[in-house]
């Protein structure tokens, strides 16, 4: 039997070439994504979409699943949106982002279609994405033959139908499904899940995994540009502060997510082709450059972890520290040798 190669599946692997930009200077300053949303004030969701519109620039598909970067960017009449932009169930994201390429390369072989370079960027939150679509996403990152990114941004919670609590929550916090009572101070009591490492771990055909946070904008960026060109399926998952969910003034949004790396409760890295690079503050933390800041300093600025009394803090600590002391590899691997 005829081995099956990419080849003879037909597939148009060509991805378009995107460079990095060195330095924010060379930014370009075409925006596709821009007003006529109504996310909340400092919503770092919505700066999330407008850097990966502009990495991915006008020849991209986005597709997104339900959640707030659905609902809030979809008023009627109204839209941010300047690429083409389609809406798919909340944990399809991996699905339609295969049946997009599936359908592009298919258009392309039977000449409906100019073969070009198109990005397929399909977008979902955490609730979609760390949860419900976790199965879609795995199947589209087995599907080597079509070039993808799936982004997953993730705020920590189902914002949009009133912060419920998710996989992606982190210990502790107070959300509608885990408000903190008289009886029972902590009511959620599972550690973030290990989403991307997942990811890359159990896909090792995949050339790019990363975790981005948009409070380094320009890193955050020049990753999706390097995920939309290396070829294949492709994931960069990115903490984005949720002024609502987290409940802090907007103004601290940036703050927060420096904060969220600099004390290790979010480490930035990618691997790529297999290749563990730590990037950043986490980076410097590893080297031993940069000292972690108590995670109390981050949980302290927010309202959701507002009932913390200092054994909760200790507990936090302890289990960061551990990732970052005690895991196989730092911040990304947690088994003990
Ligand atoms: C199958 C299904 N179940 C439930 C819902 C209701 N729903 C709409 S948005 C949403 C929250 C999604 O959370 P997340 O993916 O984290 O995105 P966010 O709202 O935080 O942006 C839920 C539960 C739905 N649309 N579809
Ligand atoms: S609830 Fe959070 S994620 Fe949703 S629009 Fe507001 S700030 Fe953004
Ligand atoms: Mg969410």
């Amino acid at each position: 039997m005829p081995e099956t190669t990419v080849e003879s599946l037909g597939s148009f692997l060509e991805t378009q070439v995107l460079d990095p930009w060195k330095g924010p200077k060379k930014v370009i300053p075409e925006e596709y994504y821009t007003s006529g949303h109504r996310t909340c004030q400092g919503c770092e969701s919505a700066q999330l979409m407008r850097l990966m519109a502009k990495a991915g620039g006008p020849r991209s598909i986005i597709l997104g699943a339900t959640g707030c970067m659905y609902v809030a960017n979809t008023t009627y009449y109204s839209t941010p949106w300047v690429v083409p932009w389609m809406h798919t169930q909340l944990g399809s994201t991996g699905s339609a982002a295969t049946g997009t390429a599936a359908a592009l390369t298919a258009m392309m072989r039977k000449g409906k279609m100019t073969k070009e370079p198109i990005n397929v960027i399909a977008v979902c939150g955490d609730g979609g994405g760390v949860d419900m679509g976790l199965s879609a996403i795995s199947a589209a990152l087995q599907h080597l033959h079509y070039n993808l990114l799936i982004l997953c941004y993730d705020n920590e919670s189902y914002a949009n139908t009133d912060i419920q609590v998710s996989g992606s929550s982190p210990y502790g916090a107070n959300t509608t499904f885990t408000p903190p009572g008289k009886v029972h101070r902590i009511m959620h009591k599972r550690w973030k899940k290990n989403t991307a490492a997942m990811l890359a771990a159990g896909h090792p055909d995949v050339k790019y995994v990363g975790t981005v946070c948009t409070s380094y904008p320009v890193d955050a960026m020049n990753m999706v540009r390097k995920a939309l060109s290396i070829g294949g399926p492709t994931f960069i998952h990115s903490l984005d502060p949720c002024p609502k969910g987290w409940d802090y003034d907007p103004k601290y949004s940036h703050e927060l997510g420096e904060l969220a790396v600099e004390t290790g409760m979010w480490p930035l890295y990618e691997i790529e082709r297999g290749k563990l690079k730590m990037l950043g503050r986490s980076q410097r933390i590893v080297n031993g450059q940069f000292k972690r800041k108590p995670v109390r300093e981050y949980l302290m600025r927010q309202g959701r972890f507002a009932h913390f009394i200092d054994e909760d803090y200790d507990y936090v600590q302890k289990k960061t520290d551990e990732m970052w002391e005690k895991w196989l590899i730092p911040g990304v691997i947690p088994f003990f040798e």
